[in-house]
């Protein structure tokens, strides 16, 4: 009985979101995207994945309607799993099937051939709930309806409305409710500011004193949610003056049209709405949902190129800083690891493993960090695009607070006792749902801070090694095959020869290729000691994709 009412409200739902003729969808690296106009029937299942993600965990899921630094016109949709990780990689084949099943009747059977499978209980003898969020996109809107709907044709579940948010709080809300606070963006914005405010108390004294520009910031909101959200929270935020542009009001320019994270570490210069007027200032942007983070500098007399500071070396900034305050509490044993992909510069890995920690690689994508950083007390990762956080264990969590406490009643005001409570704003500062441009952003001013440095020295840590990223369009990417956390080639087999020939020409030169799991085409990247050879090595390497893939290369 109750199963025939599920199968009907499953058919009803279905009726209204139809798929469209000739597409097909995948659950790709960050979920499915595409057009914004042609995915309501996605959006409409994926809800349907979500409300039985739920009900499998006994926990609050989330859904998230985003196209992050993609173009306006298109749109997306993520699943967030209880602990506000992305969804566990094994439901990725049932997202897909569902997103492709041709009619009602097939989605229904799909779903309910699933539910049996997985044992999840059907028909209202358990209640899901599903936290929603969406970015600015003005298809948002309606795709947020869609999934509702999704949401609503699976008994007893029900679709929260947390409204227009980045996707990191969407995240953190969804982790938070089911540590059993119903928590909202105001205790988000308040997290965010009272743990700022408490390691910028932290920081020695002789470094209170900065001169203005120090304490000022530019921030580039890529015309997405993420600049509203920011200036929101610089209500609350002492020492640190923020210039917010590029906030997505009126007249400031198209969602991630030449600015935003993506923009900036690619074409390494400064997004509209920058000037000359800017030198000298330091520069921060985040990408259409705030889930990406960059600081750049523009360079004097060039026209608007920059110094960027990437995600490896906010990753080396935090990982200094954490190792310092954990080496001044021998009490406090921690296992660190440090995640990067194939895409981190090599300089950057040197340094890393020169200051004695761990690094590891992993194929690109945050799911694949995210899941490795977990198998540490500490685990820091960061790709190169300015995606990132820091995790720390439970049971680290629960060591350090015991030892912050001791410390606090016996020796307060000593330099350990300091080093715990640094560590513990930390962990309250940072985003451990998911990486956030916002409490990342926060996190590397307050370390700034602490240790005194300005921009240059943070610069200065490493020199990058010159580096080369071509895309190329060929007739089926999946043709290409990849090991080794994606740093070798393995089908087909001729072309990972030719790669290590290639790269042997080149001091400190280092080659890899993958296909994309966000476009349609195979990406190359390319590292040696100077400019000339890292372009020379890529276009030589794909040179090599293009004759046995057949292509055409784009910069
Ligand atoms: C997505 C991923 C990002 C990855 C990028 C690679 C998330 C939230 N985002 O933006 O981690 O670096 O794809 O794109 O997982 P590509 O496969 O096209 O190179
Ligand atoms: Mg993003």
């Amino acid at each position: 009985m109750a199963g025939d009412q599920q199968l009907s409200l499953l058919l009803d739902s279905a009726v209204r979101f139809p798929l469209p003729n000739g597409l097909r969808f995948s659950y790709g690296t960050s979920g499915f995207r595409s057009d914004g106009s042609v995915l309501a029937s996605t959006v409409h299942r994926s809800g349907i994945v979500a409300a039985l993600r739920s009900l499998k965990t006994r926990s609050t899921a989330g859904l998230v309607i985003t196209a992050s630094h993609n173009p306006v016109c298109d749109n997306g949709v993520k699943i967030a799993d209880p602990d506000g990780s992305m969804m566990d990689q094994s439901w990725e084949p049932f997202a897909n099937a569902i997103a492709n099943a041709p009619d009602p009747n097939s989605l229904a059977q799909l779903v309910l051939q699933f539910a049996k499978d997985e044992k999840i209980p059907l028909g209202g003898a358990q209640s899901a709930e599903v936290l929603l969020a969406r970015d600015t996109r003005p298809t948002g809107e309606a795709l947020l309806e869609a999934a509702k709907q999704g949401i609503s044709s699976i008994i007893g579940a029900v679709a929260i409305d947390m409204g227009v948010l980045t996707t990191p709080e969407l995240h953190w809300m969804v982790r938070n409710w089911n540590k059993g606070t119903r928590a909202t963006e105001s205790d988000y914005f308040a997290q965010i500011s009272k743990s700022f405010r408490s390691l910028m108390e932290l920081a020695p004294n002789e470094n209170l004193n900065l001169n203005a520009v120090e304490k000022k910031l530019i921030v580039d909101g890529a015309n997405g949610v993420g600049g509203a959200k920011l200036e929101e929270i610089k209500k609350n935020i002492i020492g640190l003056e923020i210039d917010v542009r590029n906030t997505g009001k009126e007249g400031e320019g198209l969602l991630n049209e030449g600015c935003g994270a993506d923009f900036v570490q690619k074409e390494k210069f400064a997004p509209s709405g920058f000037c000359s007027d800017d030198l000298g200032i330091r520069c921060a942007s985040l990408d259409g949902d705030a889930d990406r983070l960059v600081f750049f500098r523009l360079i004097p007399n060039t026209n608007n190129k920059i110094e960027l500071v990437d995600g490896d070396k906010i990753l080396s900034l935090f990982a200094i800083f954490i190792q310092e305050q954990l080496s001044l509490l021998e009490e406090l044993p921690a296992r660190l690891g440090v995640i990067q992909t194939a895409y981190a510069n090599g300089a950057a890995t040197d340094y890393l493993r020169n200051l004695g920690l761990e690094v590891i690689f992993t194929p690109t994508g945050v799911k694949y960090l995210h899941e490795k950083a977990l198998e540490y007390d500490i685990g820091l990762y960061f790709e190169a695009n300015g995606h990132g956080t820091v995790l720390f264990s439970k049971e680290f969590l629960s060591q350090l607070e015991l030892v912050n406490s001791e410390l606090t009643s016996k020796m307060p005001g000593s330099e350990k006792q300091r080093a715990a409570s640094r560590l513990v704003a930390v962990t309250q500062l940072i985003n451990q749902a998911v990486g956030d441009a916002l409490s990342g952003l926060f996190l590397v001013e307050a370390i700034l801070h602490n240790k005194g440095w300005s921009f240059q020295k943070w610069c200065d840590l490493y020199q990058d090694l010159p580096s080369r990223q071509l895309k190329v369009k060929v007739a089926d990417r999946t043709a290409i095959e990849t090991a080794d956390a994606e740093t070798r080639v393995v089908k087909p087999s001729a072309l990972q020869e030719l790669i290590d020939t290639e790269t042997a020409k080149y001091t400190h030169g280092r080659c890899f290729v993958r296909p994309s799991g966000t476009e349609d085409v195979v990406r190359i990247y390319a590292e040696a000691a100077t400019q000339d050879s890292a372009d020379s090595l890529a276009n030589s390497v794909a040179q090599h994709v293009n004759s046995i893939l057949g292509s055409d290369i784009k910069a």
